[in-house]
């Protein structure tokens, strides 16, 4: 039975585009059951829309306060029952009760190899840094933002004097590959969220599978 998934995006859905491709190829047994974005112009609604997957859109503007905004996406979501959340380009930080609503449901993908560089900036901070390797990494949410348990990382070779944009751009393809795998693994119960730890096949794991690509 395909796990019935709820992605939200706030902007241009190229990660949510990825899983529409996955599944439309059979790569990926979920059923996008709904895509929500806090942005009604943001360009994944239209990749949603054209590929049949029911959208809903809610300004977080018109709320007092951060966790009544939560409630009324919870609302939405919970319309649909979805058994996993994905955050593909979410820019609002969810509240502790929206975390405790879905607990052990909701993955997010960062662009940093986590614990490097949580929050913005990421790609500029990498080069600063000098380092060699950078990269992706899909993880479990928890209060802790860009903190929950880490399932499957990509990551790349950082090109002696390459931009920040085009840094992005390459990070952004290995995105497109390994955030379909990492929920796959959590659709089909070989990644699992218990006693906020990330479990592999039954085996608590302290670091991400890692993949590197070229
Ligand atoms: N929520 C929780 N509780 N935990 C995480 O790990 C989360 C999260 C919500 C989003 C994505 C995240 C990232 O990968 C994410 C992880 C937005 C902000 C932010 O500062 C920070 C991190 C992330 C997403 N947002 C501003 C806010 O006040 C608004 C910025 C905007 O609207 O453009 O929410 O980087
Ligand atoms: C992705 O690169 C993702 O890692 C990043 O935003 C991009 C969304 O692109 N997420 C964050 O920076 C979260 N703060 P997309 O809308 O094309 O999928």
């Amino acid at each position: 039975m395909a796990c019935r998934t709820a992605i939200l995006i706030s902007g241009s859905g190229t990660n949510l585009q990825a899983f529409i491709d996955a599944v439309a190829a059979g790569d990926l047994d979920l059923e996008l059951s709904i895509v929500f974005s806090n942005r009604p112009d943001a360009y994944g609604l239209e990749r949603a829309a054209r590929a049949g997957i029911p959208t809903a859109c809610i300004e977080h503007g018109q709320f007092e306060d951060r966790e009544s905004f939560d409630r009324a996406v919870a609302a939405e979501l919970d319309a649909v029952q979805p058994e996993l959340i994905v955050l593909a380009g979410f820019m609002r930080i969810l509240s502790p009760w929206f975390v405790e609503h879905f607990e052990g449901r909701i993955l997010n993908i960062h662009p940093a190899l986590l614990p490097k560089y949580p929050g913005l900036n990421t790609h500029q901070r990498a080069l600063d840094a000098g380092d060699e390797w950078h990269g992706s990494t899909v993880h479990f949410v928890t209060e802790e933002l860009d903190g929950g348990p880490r399932i499957l990382a990509g990551r790349l070779r950082v090109i002696p004097g390459e931009s920040a944009d085009e840094l992005q751009t390459r990070v952004q393809a290995v995105e497109h590959q390994i955030y379909p795998e990492a929920a796959g693994l959590v659709g089909s119960g070989r990644a699992v969220f218990r006693d906020g730890q990330a479990l592999l096949d039954g085996e608590p794991t302290t670091e991400p599978v890692v993949r590197s690509f070229a």
